[in-house]
């Protein structure tokens, strides 16, 4: 990896941190750039109580100097204010003999890490397994992710998502989606982009609430202005659609993760799910195509269709990266499910803590900071720079050979057989 990051932090411990590495030196930064997107990450509607508590906000502890990183590891740290409310569970010394127990969490919660957590680590509260395995974890990645964005933000790259399905109402999208995507999708309280669909979504989500019951999701990410060649088809570790796949099964609740058509390609002949190759632009879909536009990351071929959804072989195709990703209903109800208690041996109703009747909305934020990551760390494998400055020439170099590529293949067109 070229951009490594990590995260640490409990739920309702001191504070979250992220550790990034590799970013270039001279990269434009702000608190508030990365604020922003922690903020967009806390709304939603479906949220619970826990969201009003904090104001997630980063702390610059390392790597930026001046609003520029400095090339060394940028580390940042997120205060939980409701850590004032749980200072005596979460302490981080050894409690007086009984004191602990008393709040024991023995009661796992189907569909959480409870009791797999429990048994693998080998400890008798799942609060030991639970505050970790929390979507909390998320607030260091997004704030991670706001960084790579930044990034990809100097190379015209915009990342973008959308809701397309929550509690099972499907919203109908426009089929030419707005740019920019967030603008539009943001003004949205569950961030889908049919109005028609918005109220069922918040009936749907009041039902839910009123039943003690949960609703999961997909949303779709969207990655425009994203250059030819990305990633690469020659070693598994190093395709783009694996490594974007990885990152983003990895966030709490995803289940599944689309690229382009998914799985409805699996159901199709091929005719009707390759992309035919165009000779360039024709923007009035006639007549002979015009010269690339300087900087055209397509290197002046187009496609008529993007089923692929702007990969080939690993490899970025120009085309807008197009993924979609599936998140099961939040696995704490406040109508609790069977389990078994693991004090008595006994069923017992599962542990139901204060929670979120849905994150969908915030899943596509979250889904933005992994694919931000992933195409960010995919640019400095290809264009790599200790500098941004070394990176841009790297990057204008590639670019302008594509170009070079593109203008003999016409002039070879013109020159005739
Ligand atoms: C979350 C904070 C959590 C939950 C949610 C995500 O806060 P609390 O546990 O204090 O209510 O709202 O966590 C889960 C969905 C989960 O399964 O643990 C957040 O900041 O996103």
């Amino acid at each position: 990896m070229h951009l490594r990051f990590s995260t640490a932090g409990e739920s309702h411990g001191k504070a979250l941190v992220a550790l990034v590495e590799g970013l270039p030196a001279g990269l434009p930064v702000s608190a508030e750039w990365v604020d922003r997107d922690l903020f967009r990450r806390m709304q939603g509607y479906g949220r619970g109580a826990r969201m009003k508590i904090e104001r997630d906000r980063i702390e610059w502890l390392a790597g930026v100097r001046a609003g520029e990183t400095l090339g060394s590891p940028v580390a940042m740290l997120i205060p939980n204010r409701d850590w004032a409310n749980w200072e005596d569970v979460m302490a981080h010394e050894a409690p007086t003999p009984g004191e602990l127990r008393r709040r024991r969490v023995t009661r796992p919660r189907p569909g959480h890490a409870d009791l797999a957590g429990v048994l693998k680590y080998d400890r008798v509260d799942a609060r030991d397994i639970l505050e970790r395995a929390s979507a909390r974890e998320t607030t260091a990645r997004v704030a991670a992710g706001a960084l790579a964005r930044r990034l990809l933000d100097e190379f015209g790259v915009e990342v973008g998502s959308h809701v397309v399905s929550l509690g099972g109402v499907r919203a109908a999208p426009p089929a030419e989606l707005p740019v920019p995507l967030n603008d539009a999708s943001d003004r949205s309280e569950v961030r889908v982009l049919d109005p028609a669909a918005e109220p069922e979504i918040i009936r749907r989500i009041d039902a839910a609430k009123q039943a003690g019951d949960t609703l999961g999701g997909e949303v779709e990410v969207v990655a425009r202005g994203v250059v030819v060649g990305l990633g690469s088809h020659v070693a598994w570790d190093r395709k783009l659609d694996g490594r974007l796949a990885g990152m983003l099964m990895s966030i709490p609740a995803v289940k599944a993760v689309e690229i382009g058509l998914g799985i409805e390609a699996a159901r199709r002949p091929g005719s009707a799910v390759h992309d035919p190759i165009d000779p360039g632009e024709t923007p009035s879909g006639r007549g002979e195509p015009g010269p690339p536009k300087p900087g055209d990351r397509r290197a002046g071929f187009r496609r008529r269709t993007n089923n692929a959804g702007g990969l080939e072989g690993g490899i970025t195709t120009g085309e807008p990266l197009v993924l979609r990703v599936a998140m099961k209903p939040i696995s704490t109800l406040m109508s609790p499910l069977p389990t078994v208690d693991l004090a008595s041996g006994r069923p017992a109703n599962a542990q139901s803590e204060r929670s979120d009747v849905t994150a969908v909305p915030a899943l596509g934020v979250i889904a933005e900071a992994v694919t931000a990551l992933a195409l960010a760390d995919a640019m400095l494998e290809k264009f790599g720079g200790d500098s941004l400055a070394e990176m841009r020439r790297n990057y204008d170099g590639y670019v302008a050979a594509l170009g070079a590529r593109w203008a003999a293949l016409r002039a070879g067109v013109e020159e005739g057989p």
